[in-house]
């Protein structure tokens, strides 16, 4: 494999093409015309246009993916995260045209596309799953007694659903009709496809997926978990690996299972199988994601291992140079999304320009971004302008520098969920690591960050007038470092 195509944008094309670099592999980025002075374009060793914005005209078009395949001599496509990374039909095309795909195979791919198709292939082992149907239903009444059985309250969800549409929770059995026929149609309008099934709803599960590989040799082992809780509306925002409510024996007994779901498709490259632990730290598994996720690099900073060289690896052939028994975590990763959205004004997304853009440094800090000062984020595609991913020998120094590289980020001309990061870093849940899937909504709002601005507003006009009372002590150049100096400590005034 000498040449690498990456059949994507942003921070996930950089770092893909870094690892091929490594590797000694030339890249070909391919680029929409908003994304025309983009970094991974700059980065790359020979880059295509393959049309305007909007993705569905560019990112999503498979046939022009290919084409710039043969026209610069790719032989393979990485293709990140969303866009075409979860496309069985994509994959087979990759195959006819006679490329490779770093990534599983279409048909696993395909099975794991469906929730109902997904639990049903892990059905061969004997894998936790939350009590419910087993088929789409389609008959209200025979749904309707299905979910007494389960017992209410229920979760109706779209077979095809990703990021929460299509799901419904049900408190009683005299809601259930009108709630299926919302699910029903936002699943046929968000996927094409209207099925539905119900489960019991857990009503206040913990995210926990775990990191697989498998090779085109038969060997599957896991990279332990991420803890993925901490999300709004479905998008996460702060991941963390490991989990610091897993216990050792669980965590062993959820990696098998990972391992057995995706033996159960023949799983061949990187993947993410999701689970839900409950109260009683019972886990049940809900759906596979065949891709590399955004949240990967805490696995990467806690294992070693470098996840893309590892997908390239299978993809040329390679048996997998590690057993189970030889893998270990060492220490604590955090990784927060900075987004171009105003946690003040209910995460809107804020687009423009980086007016400023200066990056954490560091020991223990690694930012995966796309962008530099001076850059527009466009309106066309995924508003996240970075990851911010923290180190440490162990959880509590993995915040601390969270922490402090939150402090140390500097942006200007957006608004970004960078305070709300630190918000949650600061909250005794989150330090206890007492936390489930509803803590943003439990305990953020607005007025989270007020006190942060007072304080600002408060600390610049104590020294605007110190600096009246001594001028020709404090002069104005001192002045900005004595606030951008304060600024910078102010964690350690609050
Ligand atoms: C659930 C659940 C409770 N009970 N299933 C949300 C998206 C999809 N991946 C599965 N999801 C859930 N399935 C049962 N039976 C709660 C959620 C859920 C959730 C899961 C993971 C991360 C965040 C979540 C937020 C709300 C609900």
């Amino acid at each position: 494999m000498n040449k690498i195509l990456v059949a994507n944008r942003g921070e996930i094309a950089l770092r893909i093409m870094r690892s091929a670099r490594e590797m000694g592999i030339k890249t070909v980025a391919v680029y929409s015309e908003a994304d025309r002075e983009a970094l991974h374009v700059l980065y790359a060793d020979e880059a295509i246009c393959i049309g305007p914005a909007p993705s569905n005209q560019s990112y999503l078009v498979g046939q022009k993916i290919i084409d710039a395949c043969k026209v610069t001599g790719a032989e393979a496509i990485h293709p990140g995260y969303g866009f075409l990374s979860e496309n069985a039909g994509f994959a087979r095309l990759v195959k006819e045209s006679g490329l490779t795909l770093i990534g599983p195979t279409p048909e696993a791919m395909e099975i794991m596309g469906n929730k109902l198709s997904a639990k049903a292939a892990a059905l061969k082992y004997n894998i936790p799953m939350v009590p419910g149907t087993e088929e789409a239903i389609t008959d209200v009444e025979e749904a309707k007694r299905r979910a007494v059985e389960v017992g209410f309250p229920i979760l109706i969800k779209a077979a095809a659903g990703g990021g929460g549409k299509g799901m419904r929770v049900v408190e009683q059995a005299a809601d259930f009709e009108e709630q299926m026929q919302l699910a029903v149609s936002e699943a046929t309008s968000a996927f094409g496809d209207g099925s539905v099934f119900i489960e019991r709803y857990v009503s206040s599960p913990r995210h926990i997926e775990i990191q697989v590989l498998g090779d085109t040799h038969g060997n599957i082992v896991h990279f332990f978990e991420r803890e993925c809780s901490i999300q709004r509306r479905h998008q996460k925002v702060i991941e963390e690996a490991p989990s610091s409510i897993l216990t050792q024996e669980i965590r062993d007994k959820m990696g098998a299972c990972a391992v057995d779901v995706a033996r159960s498709v023949n799983y061949v490259g990187a993947g993410t199988v999701e689970f839900i632990l409950d109260e009683n730290l019972d886990f049940f598994f809900l759906e596979m994601n065949t891709r590399l996720q955004v949240e990967h690099p805490v696995t990467e900073m806690i294992t070693g291992l470098d996840l893309v060289k590892e997908q390239i690896k299978i993809a040329r052939g390679e048996k997998l140079s590690y057993k189970q028994e030889d893998l270990k975590i060492n220490g604590h990763a955090l990784e927060l999304r900075v987004y171009a959205e105003d946690p003040q004004n209910n995460f809107l997304p804020d687009i423009g320009v980086l007016q400023t853009y200066s990056t954490p440094k560091g020991n223990g800090v690694r930012v995966d971004d796309g962008f530099k000062q001076g850059m527009e984020i466009p309106i066309y595609y995924d508003p996240m302008i970075a990851k911010l991913i923290t180190y440490g020998k162990d959880r509590e120094e993995a915040i601390e520098r969270m922490i402090r590289a939150i402090d140390e980020y500097d942006i200007t001309g957006i608004k970004t969920t960078l305070a709300f990061g630190k918000f949650v870093m600061q909250h005794n849940a989150f330090k206890e690591g007492k936390f489930d899937t509803h803590f943003v909504s439990k305990y953020f709002n607005a007025d989270s960050l007020k006190h942060e601005d007072e304080d600002e507003a408060l600390m610049a006009a104590l020294i605007a007038v110190l600096s009246l009372k001594k001028p020709k002590v404090m002069q104005s150049q001192d002045q900005t470092t004595a606030i951008s100096n304060w600024r910078k400590n102010r964690v350690k005034f609050n």
